[in-house]
């Protein structure tokens, strides 16, 4: 199956009881059994539930993976990978990520004996040098938020299988249709579903996708054991925003590369960060490994003004100033005071995030009207 019959089909029949053609929302919390022990396959809806299964075959077949396992969140996704670890294990971590996911190794997983490092894994160097004994988990955003850095999986995975270490993932950036990181040797991938994967900025979501079994079964053990499930309303949404997943993330790249090439030209800005560029320094292995570039663009005005910044943000009409990303409709947000705030500013400013980046999330609205929108927000300036 092809991807674009796979968001509509794979893992999806007609409801066995009705017929009905969409999977239903099976708002139940429990399931009758015949006698103790006999049942349908369902006990509990925290252990279990009929449209969360559906989405979980229907995501595993989207990542060329074997297992999905479903969460309340894309956070609530990673804090089950994290659990996996022992106290005393190290994660490598790209140094340029979300700041939520940082701050759940930093403040919360740190205190249970977990190490984290964050490193530049775009010069795999650093990665050979810095993976040890202690190494259990390299944990890859790739393009990176909101930097847009590009790191190559694959490369990665070689050197994380001579260590035995795993290697996971974040694809909420990319999405499946641009890139499946399972076929390059990761051992786990994740989604911040609530991005592309829904892709209408209606429901907050996570997924993990692996091939390997074992994996699968310590993943759905702590998912029952811990319970940051997803409700079936909320499933059901992601089943239905995936239908449009690759039409939505291919008119998101046309947007974004007009657009990007659009801000480069515009006197009043130093940087656009796109790894579409020719020059962007991870161009190569993006074009290797991505089908397209992806539908997230950052930039830097002149100077690194945030006064400036300020304005442009504050003055885009139809791009709405708001944190997330991956919806059909354009967002623009500060990295700095909003999805990264809690990342330390020296941290922060050792990959380029200054105070003045501005991040994009480019919609699939007419992209005349996106480019007239910035150039207002810019005349404002
Ligand atoms: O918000 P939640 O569904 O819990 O997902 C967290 C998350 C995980 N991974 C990546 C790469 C992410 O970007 C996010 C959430 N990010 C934003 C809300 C944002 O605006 O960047």
């Amino acid at each position: 199956m092809k991807f674009g019959t796979k968001v509509i089909h794979a893992g999806i029949e007609p409801d066995p009881t009705s017929g009905a053609v969409m999977t239903p929302i099976y708002q139940t919390s429990t399931y009758a059994q015949e006698a103790p022990g006999k049942h349908k396959g369902f006990e509990y809806a925290r252990t279990q539930n009929p449209t969360r299964s559906v989405l979980e075959k229907n995501l595993a077949a989207l990542e060329n993976g074997k297992f999905g396992i479903c969460f309340g969140s894309g956070l609530a996704a990673m804090d089950a990978i994290l659990k996996m670890l022992e106290p005393g294990d190290e994660i490598l971590s790209v140094n340029d990520l979300y700041g939520g996911s940082f701050r759940l190794i930093r403040a919360i997983y740190e205190k249970f004996g977990l190490k984290g490092k964050f490193i530049d894994m775009t010069n795999i160097k650093n990665l050979e040098k810095k993976i040890s004994k202690k190494t259990k988990l390299i944990w890859l955003e790739t393009p990176t938020n909101p930097m847009l850095q590009v790191v190559d999986i694959k490369a990665i995975c070689k050197i994380a299988k001579k260590h035995k270490v795993k290697v996971c993932v974040d694809n909420t950036f990319a999405s499946p249709y641009l890139q499946t990181p399972l076929d390059l040797g990761a051992d786990i991938v994740t989604h911040s579903a609530t991005k592309y994967l829904g892709g209408h900025s209606d429901v907050v979501h996570g997924a993990v996708i692996v091939k390997d079994k074992k994996l699968a079964e310590q993943l759905y053990f702590i998912q029952n054991a811990s319970g940051a499930v997803p409700g079936p309303q909320d499933c059901f949404l992601i089943l239905r925003g995936i239908k449009t997943l690759h039409l939505r993330v291919e008119r998101a790249c046309q947007n974004a590369w007009k657009i990007a090439k659009y801000l480069r030209r515009h006197p009043k800005i130093e940087k656009v960060f796109y790894p579409g560029f020719k020059d962007h320094p991870n161009h190569k292995i993006a074009k290797k490994q991505m089908r397209d570039f992806g539908g997230m663009v950052s930039f830097d005005l002149k100077n690194n003004d945030v006064k400036n910044a300020m304005k442009v943000l504050s003055n885009t009409h139809l791009f709405t100033l708001a944190e997330s990303l991956g919806g059909v409709e354009s967002l623009i947000g500060h990295p700095a005071s909003m999805t990264h705030a809690s990342i330390p500013r020296e941290e922060r400013l050792k990959v380029g995030l200054t105070d003045s980046l501005i991040r994009l999330s480019v919609g699939v609205e007419d992209v005349n009207d996106l480019i007239n929108d910035l150039e207002k927000a810019l005349n404002s300036v």
